[in-house]
């Protein structure tokens, strides 16, 4: 990749030797300063800001620096390290990845509260710079507090298990290694291939260690974002296999999104006919109205998703990872020839043609050498009718009217209804992802914003705190539930802080419903997922009959307490008129409403992998290991 715009910038003579005394938290700060990113020709300052939560180990260091020289880069408080990675993490994604925050801690347990953020934003292929501090590289006196000492290795922190879920690690014991670390932090970062976590571990002592840095380390550098083209062979085989297809169909992933290729997607469907399903990263590629926009396919798929992947014989993946819920744990597509378009290799190879490249570049590529070619009238108006039936179905569950408490569906509803067209929808985790994608109507590229690669609990309110960072002139509705909330709410605090508003419908159904299904379906009753007060050696399962009370939690209450303000709904019309009262309030909300924990949305002709118990002496577990066998059996290895 170029390095950027040296070449423009006037020739300093004394370059080669000209060098400044810096700290190296300070040159990093510098240098982090100095970077920016270009694709198309547009150019953008790659980092948005720093998130830290101080202690031993970057106090002195890279917070000192940020403290000296605040005007290069802006730095917000935390409450939680995960969190703020969260955050970095919803930030990157609302950027297309052509912007990124940085993360500082302590050592040890500051350090390691990041570890999981990380893995959310490797999994998800989500630029985030995060710089745990670290021990000593001096060594004078250890055990320094919060550090780990392994019997056998003293080379080891614990900022190793950073590794396995970063795209790139460095600890930079001196000063001078540094520099080519950064390089390749910014290499891995702004590679649409590579990105994810990149960590930098930073011994304590070399934080504050003064050294001569060359100043051509601190001159604005350009980081060329490249649009790879699809290698011609490629391509003429992926044009074959659709000129012979009957049911073709594309399914579109995040890449779509992030690439910008959203556009070149319609154009082609539009002259094609191919109908379009997609992932939760994917959703956006096509706008609700679209008429060959089958939503969501796979484990969380609509029917019309399902039916038309049921038949398909050509599948082609367009920046999608092919994960489980995607391809119903390999059951969703028993007919299909496969071509996969994605710029990471580690994707394209999974299944079929591969195609190593951009999507907007490759989609653009393939309109060209289609020439024309459309698909059969019949299998355009099959799919057109599948979209219009789902659309029905859609209009069923947002007004199901149940009672005495609302179903989530119309939650959903209610949301999608009071948000402008480009509001944003955040969620991650529990049942609401899978009944989003099925029910979220999208008005807008950038408005559908669920964190579906780890799904990870508590994502919600911090990661819609960084999308709210990219996107201040949006309206960010978070969608959270009670297990998420009770996991990571305090960004909250952090949100009235930067009097950055927020609108978090907060939907609780007493513990874990997802979960509560989950577990009823491999035959343990909803086991440990609600939350009730222990009575007689129970949690209390689903349908026992004797329930012991809910826990005497308010959680409207807890989110008044953290500084938002806080309705409270009771029927869809309430929740109505309070996210209408919500508009007007000039801070983060918080809307509270209690749903019915088993009205939920169904699964449309869809399977998920999860094994049951082999053996047992519960009877519906005999059962539902019987069923799991059967469903088994639908399952073919992309080979
Ligand atoms: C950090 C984390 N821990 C555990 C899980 C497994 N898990 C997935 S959903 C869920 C329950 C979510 O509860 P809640 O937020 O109330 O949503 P609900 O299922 O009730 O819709 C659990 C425990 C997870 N995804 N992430
Ligand atoms: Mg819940």
């Amino acid at each position: 990749m170029a390095l950027g715009d040296e070449t423009t910038q006037p020739r300093d003579v004394s370059r080669g030797s000209a060098t400044l005394r810096l700290t190296t938290g300070q040159a990093l700060l510098r240098f982090l300063a100095a970077q920016f990113v270009e694709r198309d020709g547009v150019e953008h300052r790659f980092f948005g800001g720093c998130f830290g939560i101080f202690g031993h180990g970057n106090v002195a260091g890279f917070g000192q620096a940020l403290h000296q020289h605040s005007d290069l880069l802006t730095y917000y408080q935390s409450r939680n390290e995960q969190a703020m990675v969260h955050a970095a993490i919803g930030y990157a994604r609302m950027r297309n990845r052509l912007g990124a925050l940085v993360c500082t801690t302590s050592i040890g347990p500051g350090a390691t509260n990041m570890v999981t953020g990380a893995a959310v934003a490797t999994i998800n292929r989500l630029p985030v710079l995060l710089l745990p501090g670290d021990v000593f590289a001096t060594r004078p006196a250890e055990p320094v507090l919060q550090q780990l000492e392994a019997p056998l290795r003293g080379d080891v922190s614990v900022n190793d298990t950073f590794i396995p879920v970063s795209r790139y690690f460095d600890r930079v014991w001196r000063p001078e290694q540094l520099v080519p670390a950064l390089l390749a932090a910014m290499r891995v970062l702004t590679s649409p291939a590579e990105t994810g976590a990149v960590t930098i571990a930073l011994p304590q002592d070399v934080q504050a260690e003064a050294h001569e840095w060359p100043t051509g380390l601190f001159d604005r550098r350009v980081w060329h974002v490249p649009r790879l083209p699809p290698d011609g062979d490629a391509l003429a085989r992926i044009v074959d296999a659709l000129r012979s297809a009957h049911r073709p169909l594309f399914v579109a992933g995040g890449g779509v999104i992030y690439s910008e290729a959203a556009e070149a997607l319609e154009r082609l469907v539009d002259r094609t006919g191919i109908p379009v399903a997609i992932t939760q990263a994917g959703t956006g590629s096509l706008l609700h109205g679209h008429p060959l926009l089958l939503g969501a396919v796979g484990a969380t798929g609509t029917l019309a998703g399902n039916r038309i992947a049921h038949d398909a014989d050509l599948v082609i993946g367009v920046g999608t990872r092919w994960s489980d819920f995607t391809t119903a744990s390999n059951t969703a597509f028993p007919m299909a020839e496969f071509a996969s378009i994605n710029v990471a290799e580690l994707d394209s190879s999974k299944r079929g043609i591969a195609i190593t490249a951009d999507a907007r570049a490759t989609l653009e590529a393939l309109a060209d050498a289609l020439d024309g070619w459309s698909v059969a009238d019949d299998y355009r108006r099959e799919a057109e009718l599948l979209v219009r039936q789902w659309d029905e179905e859609v209009d069923r569950l947002l007004a199901l009217d149940n009672s005495p408490l609302p179903a989530q569906s119309e939650v959903i509803g209610a949301v999608n209804e009071a948000a402008a067209p480009d509001a944003v929808v955040v969620c991650a985790a529990g049942s609401m992802p899978g009944d989003l994608v099925k029910l979220w109507r999208v008005r807008d590229r950038k408005g559908y914003h669920v964190e579906y690669g780890y799904s990870c609990m508590g994502y919600e309110i911090a990661g819609g705190l960084g999308v709210k960072l990219a996107a201040p002139e949006r309206d960010v509705y978070v969608l959270v539930g009670d297990g998420s909330y009770l996991m990571l709410a305090q960004e909250i605090a952090t949100a009235v802080q930067e009097g950055l508003k927020l609108t978090i419908v907060l939907v609780d159904n007493h513990g874990f419903s997802s979960i509560g299904g989950l577990s009823r379906a491999v035959g343990s009753h909803g086991f440990g997922t609600q939350y009730r007060v222990r009575t007689d050696g129970s949690l209390g399962l689903d349908g026992d009959g004797s329930p012991a009370p809910y826990l005497p939690l308010d959680l409207a209450a807890n989110a008044a307490s953290l500084g938002a303000h806080v309705l409270r709904a009771q029927t869809v019309e309430e929740l109505c008129e309070k996210l209408e009262e919500a508009k007007a309030v000039d801070r983060t909300v918080v809307v509270y409403v209690e749903v019915d924990r088993y009205a939920a949305v169904p699964g449309y002709e869809s399977w998920w992998d999860v094994p049951v118990a082999e053996v047992s002496e519960v009877p519906e577990v005999r059962a539902a290991r019987t069923e799991y066998e059967r469903a088994r059996r639908a399952q073919r290895l992309p080979l």
